[in-house]
């Protein structure tokens, strides 16, 4: 089944968060750049899912009203669009919806899940912060967006080892309605060139064929986790009922962005300020352990 660069299956990548023996999990993390906690978020679900369908219904409600940005358009509430595909019942579809830790608690909560720190203090060390405010992609029914194969650094460079993203299932996603797909070891490959795709950067499809990759079918409240080099995508949602997905990030309570792009153009701009990139207007809420002031940073 998998032709990932550590040619491994789901299996080898996969534990349950039920007794969860949390160095085991990060060696795992460790080895392959990516790991499938199962059941890790479950206690979270039907809260978070009551959220996101209100949020989901509201974003629908104001699509008449969305102004365009770079990105593609926006909504009033705040959700990021791209255009539709051909079929679709309008011409604009929902990528990003608009639900953080600002204006949701359960997802707050969720970012301070006690087990999830754990772990990912067992692999980043003791004094770990958030990175972004939580983030909810939706993919909508019957040819929801496809995320071409990337790696998040292209998004988001680190000065250091970068995020540790944590991305969870709301509902049962198998491979009709938008799976995730990683390919394990490719963090250790470094950072990729991207290239545009109607879905902002993403990896050349020639060289990075969703082939490659390796799908994770899973049931709502699965956890992926994911080094910021780990390459990562999803195909389109072909059910007929959406498909969304809430993320948390953590990173060292150091760490930084140097280059923050969304397109190659941007990049350009953004890495030509690579060396003037701070900690000073980057500090996330710390999570676990403590920041000691660092006059340098
Ligand atoms: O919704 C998805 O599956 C895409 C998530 C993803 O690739 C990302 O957040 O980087």
């Amino acid at each position: 089944m998998t032709a990932g660069l550590d040619n491994v299956s789901v299996e080898d990548i996969e534990v349950s968060a039920d007794n969860l023996d949390t160095a085991a999990a990060a060696a795992i993390y460790r080895e392959h750049g990516c790991l499938v906690v199962r059941g890790l978020m479950v206690d979270y679900i039907d809260e978070i899912c009551r959220e996101i369908d209100h949020v989901l219904a509201e974003t629908i409600d104001l699509i008449t009203e969305a102004r365009q940005v770079p990105e593609g358009w926006s909504t009033p509430n705040g959700a990021l669009l791209l255009p539709a595909p051909k079929g679709f019942p309008r011409d604009k579809q929902i990528m990003c919806l608009p639900i953080s830790y600002r204006n949701s608690a359960v997802f707050f909560r969720s970012a301070l899940d006690t087990r999830t720190l754990d772990l990912v203090e067992a692999v980043l060390g003791p004094n770990i912060e958030l990175f972004h405010e939580g983030q909810s992609l939706v993919k909508e029914a019957v040819g929801g967006h496809p995320k071409h194969l990337h790696q998040d650094a292209s998004y988001f460079e680190h000065r250091f080892e970068g995020p540790m993203g944590q991305l969870n299932y709301a509902v049962d996603t198998d491979l009709q309605n938008g799976a995730l797909y990683v390919v394990p070891g490719s963090f250790r490959m470094g950072l990729l060139e991207h290239e545009d795709t109607f879905s902002h950067l993403g990896l050349n499809g020639h060289q990075w064929p969703w082939e490659r990759a390796t799908p994770i079918e899973g049931k709502a409240g699965d956890s992926i986790f994911f080094h910021v080099n780990c390459i990562h995508g999803s195909k389109p949602n072909w059910s007929d009922k959406p498909r969304p997905v809430f993320i948390n990030r953590y990173r060292t309570a150091d760490d930084y962005v140097v280059v923050g792009a969304t397109s190659t153009e941007n990049r350009k701009a953004a890495e030509a300020q690579r060396e003037q990139a701070t900690k000073d207007n980057q500090r996330g809420l710390m999570v676990r352990g403590f920041r000691t002031f660092d006059s340098n940073r």
